[in-house]
């Protein structure tokens, strides 16, 4: 059987890093864009195993040459750009960083692939954030977009190029639009993670709160290991398309929080503070995928519940603060 080459950009990031292992188990040879950064980005790919199975290329998305050079030396013939600037909190305080790598990123490396392998398939990591104030009560793929920050507002942008490079080009181009997927790899500053550390660091005694913003807000929560496997599905099909990825189930955030901390057998009331320090200048309140189109066309659905995701994180985040393993707390601000 012929290799097959996948580059993934972002592949230091949760999904780039559960994205690598799947395409590795399928046998690719799989090469990966990492931006420099003074700290450790590894670490995921070290949790996984698989550090040294990949071959990581430095890069940045805003450096188109370091695109190029990546898509020659990977010969890559899948291209996932998973990369972002992804957290929606920082993206009022980084509006135009966040324009430059979420927005353009998704350019200029369209741009490289056309000029290096027209041929290739690619990914873009759509979301269910441009949805925003939402235009129906359940979002599909024919869903109006209103995107309600400047990281939703960019991702917008690079969705409908995706869409426009297929259509002008004919690129095999689809975008994945997904609802939010966590996993015990998530950044520490999304919520999910957030909440699922602070009930290990309370129960194992290190620490008795947890400062949270609106936990009102409604969110359609899967596993990401799940999601993944959509991503490369779409890029098997014979034609590019975009599908929305969801559970079809939506969850407070204050519900989330109740189900970690009864899994080890704490009450919430009694450690979650609500601080306005973590509201957003503007809010999605509630989001709620309709998965449907990729079930019939992809054959993809997901597997895990809620209660089995944060279970899986609860544990991970016990497992951790047992050990002392040191985190990236200090770089938060979520
Ligand atoms: P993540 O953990 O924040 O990972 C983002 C990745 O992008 C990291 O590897 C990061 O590198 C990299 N990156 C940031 N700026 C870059 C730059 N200028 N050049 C190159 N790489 C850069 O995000 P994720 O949760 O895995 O999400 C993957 C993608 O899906 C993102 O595009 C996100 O916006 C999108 N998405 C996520 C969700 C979700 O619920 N997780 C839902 C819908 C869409 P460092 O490690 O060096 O920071
Ligand atoms: O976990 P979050 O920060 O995720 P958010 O904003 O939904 O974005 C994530 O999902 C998107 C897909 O819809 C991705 F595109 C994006 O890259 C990212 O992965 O916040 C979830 C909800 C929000 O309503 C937020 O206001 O939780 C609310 N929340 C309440 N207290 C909090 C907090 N969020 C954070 N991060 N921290 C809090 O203390």
């Amino acid at each position: 059987m012929t290799t097959r080459y996948a580059l993934i950009t972002g592949i230091t990031g949760q999904d780039g890093a559960y994205l690598a292992q799947l395409l590795l188990q399928k046998g690719y040879d799989v090469w990966g864009l990492v931006a420099r950064r003074s700290t450790d980005t590894l670490w995921r790919l070290r949790e996984l195993g698989i550090d040294a199975d990949v071959r990581l290329i430095d890069g940045d998305l805003t450096d188109s040459s370091s695109l190029i050079r990546s898509m020659q030396a990977s010969r890559a013939d899948e291209v996932y750009n998973l990369a972002a600037q992804s957290f929606v909190g920082a993206s009022w305080n980084q509006p135009l960083l966040t324009a430059q790598v979420t927005g353009l990123g998704a350019a200029n490396l369209l741009e490289a692939m056309r000029m290096v392998n027209s041929q290739a398939r690619f990914y873009q990591a759509s979301t269910s954030e441009m949805f925003g104030l939402i235009q129906a009560e359940k979002q599909s793929e024919t869903t109006p977009f209103y995107p309600r920050s400047p990281y939703g507002v960019a991702k917008l942008y690079a969705h409908w190029l995706t869409v426009n490079y297929r259509e002008s080009y004919g690129l095999h181009a689809s975008s994945g639009i997904l609802f939010n997927h966590e996993s015990p790899l998530r950044g520490l500053e999304f919520v999910t993670r957030k909440v699922t550390d602070a009930v290990a660091r309370i129960k194992l005694g290190l620490t008795s709160e947890l400062r949270l913003g609106n936990i009102d807000a409604k969110r359609d929560w899967g596993f990401a290991g799940d999601y993944v496997e959509a991503m490369w599905l779409m890029l098997q099909q014979d034609t590019p398309d975009d599908y929305v990825i969801a559970t079809g189930r939506t969850t407070t955030v204050r519900e989330m929080c109740r189900i970690a901390f009864s899994h080890v057998g704490l009450n919430m009331e009694d450690h979650v503070v609500i601080d306005p320090a973590f509201f957003r200048p503007a809010e999605v309140d509630v989001l709620l995928g309709d998965p449907g189109k990729a079930r019939a066309q992809i054959g993809w659905e997901a597997k895990t519940s809620l209660e089995q995701l944060i279970a899986m994180m609860v544990e991970a985040d016990l497992r951790r603060v047992s050990n002392g393993q040191p985190d990236a707390r200090a770089r938060l601000a979520a």
